[in-house]
């Protein structure tokens, strides 16, 4: 299998407010580096660097608005002579009567942001750019007829929603690629998120759609980041009912519970007969992650990408969630080993 990967991704590194404490982030260079280790390892396939692209392809998934906010968030941000990274501290709570973009950066990261979790700083921009670049790479590559190709994307993509940045995301790069397959001619795109956490961004882009359907596994937002979206009854609305599926299962989850999860969201991308399959791939599903609750273990990531490939339809892996510790490489890879019967 083709691997899309750009050294670029090391250019964005931050620190995170975790329980009450400033530390560098889970989020950092060293996973990128873990997933393209193993990837040589195995002799997975070629290695490419992404093409670049222009910001009007990453418009679609996103606003023009939000992507410009984005281009230009550090330049407005050491422009009032702060030096640290740049993070929100209010945000537009609901309610409230205005819908106005703020003027000073202050009140547009606080607009364009769900959470505090995905820092801006000097070389952000460039890597989150490299990262969504690699998935654009990887559809192209897919038009050209593969059958499977990897998006070794950092940062992650899928909780930046239209117009927002969140948990370590900022551009959401399955959303993107589901979106240049629509403008190459796709009708229908699945996309398949099996990242712990919901990809709610995804679901914000795409929830008024049926020209792409989107499933994700995840643990129940009842308990678990994000919170605030992946319930069972979020379902899609207008054009897009009924082309959402959410399947949240309780923390403690393991692959037993894990698999006929994915067995009904294989049904429900099934029926749907997709021309493309885009798969969020996190692997912090595992029993050893420092910030999720699910308990799948090494090898169950290669049944995974057995069924997976069992849905017989172009299928694009975008790297999402998954942290530091050594097995994030092994259990990637083990998805990919799994799609192409190298088990
Ligand atoms: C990004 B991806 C919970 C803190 C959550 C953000 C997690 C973002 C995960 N105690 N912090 O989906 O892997
Ligand atoms: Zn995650």
């Amino acid at each position: 299998m083709l691997t899309v990967y750009s050294s670029d991704h090391r250019l964005h590194h931050g620190v995170e407010l975790k329980d009450g404490a400033i530390s560098a982030s889970f989020e950092k260079p060293e996973r990128a580096e873990t997933v393209l280790a193993r990837v040589k390892t195995v002799g997975l396939g070629d290695i490419i660097a992404p093409r670049s692209y222009e910001h009007s392809d990453y418009v679609g998934a996103h606003s023009e608005r939000y992507v410009e906010f984005l281009a230009n968030a550090w330049s407005e941000w050491t422009a009032t002579g702060r030096t640290s990274q740049a993070l929100p501290l209010v945000w537009p709570i609901r309610g409230l009567p205005s819908t106005e973009v703020p003027q000073f950066i202050d009140g547009k990261l606080g607009f364009f942001s769900m959470d505090a979790g995905s820092p801006i700083n000097e070389g952000t921009w460039e890597a989150v750019c490299s990262s969504a670049n690699s998935a654009l790479t990887g559809v192209d590559r897919l038009s050209s007829g593969m059958r499977g190709v990897f998006a070794l994307c950092r940062p992650p993509g899928h909780h930046a929603g239209r117009e927002y940045t969140g948990g370590y995301c900022y551009l959401n790069n399955a959303a993107i690629a589901a979106q240049r397959c629509i403008q190459q001619g796709a009708k229908r795109v699945a996309v398949l998120d099996i990242d712990f956490h919901h990809g709610n961004g995804t679901q914000d882009i795409f929830y008024d759609r049926s020209d792409v359907l989107f499933v994700s596994i995840h643990g129940d937002p009842a308990v678990c980041y994000p919170y605030f979206s992946g319930h069972a009854d979020e379902r899609g609305m207008g054009q897009g009912e009924g082309f959402n599926l959410n399947l949240p299962l309780p923390k403690g989850t393991a692959m037993a519970e894990f698999e006929a999860a994915l067995f009904d969201a294989s049904a429900t991308i099934a029926r749907y007969k997709a021309d493309a399959l885009i798969v969020s791939l996190g692997v912090d599903t595992f029993e050893g992650d420092p910030i999720s609750h699910f308990r799948l273990r090494s090898p169950d990531y290669l049944r995974i990408g057995e069924m997976i490939e069992g849905l017989g339809v172009p299928t694009l892996f975008v790297m999402e969630g998954g942290y530091m510790v050594d097995e994030i490489g092994l259990n990637a890879v083990n998805v990919l080993l799994g799609f192409e019967g190298r088990t």
